[in-house]
């Protein structure tokens, strides 16, 4: 090897480690975490300056709300200022969701509560500016973006909100899955693009039935959830089958028939019939 050549890579090296160890992509918030302020997250042209105060209703001088602020600039300019309420944790992460090049900045905040709820921002830079998607506030943590099928773009994998306490408690609902492709800037479902992930996900919730029958547990939140999957499947039937042999008779959670304003218009006479009408007019059957 050429000895310069070999002595510039030898000093090159150790400074391209040292520049992305400083280069932090994402900033976590704990129930612990203390103010920060100016604490940047950086990728490419890309970075986030957030300062950040603990909420508390106790401390004088503490934030109620507004506590989260971060400033969004593309090579070094300024573009976007934007501010959010977060209780207990939070996260400002740079991921490049597409596969672009560039990465998205991505907001997720937390509303206080047992379980809900979670909320995700997103900035994207498209056509010299930043672009803010909503990809929306979910009970149950919310979702997550991974990589289902290795292609390296991140998917937004989350379930359908619509079953939960639906037909038995929070702790007792299997919600189906939801998945979306961020495209374009724009968060697309497509969710039966992807049935190996479905799949696994219906193995894990036959699991959870197994399991629930033999605690005597609630089993017809699980149900639902199963035959939608299924349905998501093209394997209706299938589950449809299995809800009929092993539905639980003695519950009437989630039988009353409301109109749009949330008023009780009527009362299904069983689960099979409550699910059919759920299923139909979210989609999952015709
Ligand atoms: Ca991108
Ligand atoms: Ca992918």
């Amino acid at each position: 090897m050429n000895w310069k050549i070999g002595r510039s890579l030898l000093f090159a090296v150790p400074l391209l480690f040292a520049g992305q160890a400083w280069a932090a992509t994402e900033f976590k918030i704990g129930s612990d975490t203390a103010s920060v302020r100016d604490r940047v997250v950086s990728s490419g042209p890309i970075k986030v300056n957030i300062s950040f105060d603990p909420i508390s209703f106790d401390k004088p001088n503490a934030p109620t709300e507004d506590n989260l602020k971060y400033e969004i600039f593309y090579n070094n300019q300024s573009k976007i200022s934007d501010v959010a309420t977060t209780f207990y944790t939070g996260e400002v992460s740079l991921k490049d969701l597409d596969a672009d090049g560039t990465a998205e900045v991505l907001v997720e905040t937390f509303t206080g509560g047992a379980h809900c709820c979670t909320n995700t921002l997103i900035y994207t830079w498209r056509n010299n500016q930043f672009v803010k998607v909503d990809a929306g506030t979910r009970d149950g943590g919310g979702g997550n973006f991974v990589d289902i099928d290795d292609d390296g773009k991140l998917e937004f994998a989350t379930f359908d909100q619509s079953f939960l306490y639906l037909f038995s408690s929070y702790a007792g609902s299997y919600p189906p899955s939801n998945i979306y492709d961020f495209k374009n800037g724009r968060l697309v479902d497509t969710t039966r693009q992807y049935p190996k992930y479905l799949r696994s996900t219906a193995w894990k919730m036959y699991q959870a039935l197994v399991e629930s029958k033999k605690n005597e547990g609630e089993i017809n939140g699980i149900l639902a959830g199963y035959v939608a999957q299924k349905a998501l499947l093209g394997e209706f039937e299938e589950g449809w089958k299995l809800m009929l042999a092993n539905y639980d008779r003695s519950s009437d959670w989630g039988f009353d028939i409301y109109d749009k304003n949330g008023k009780v218009i009527g009362r299904h006479p069983d689960f099979p019939s409550a699910l059919r009408a759920h299923l139909k007019a979210t989609g999952y059957i015709k």
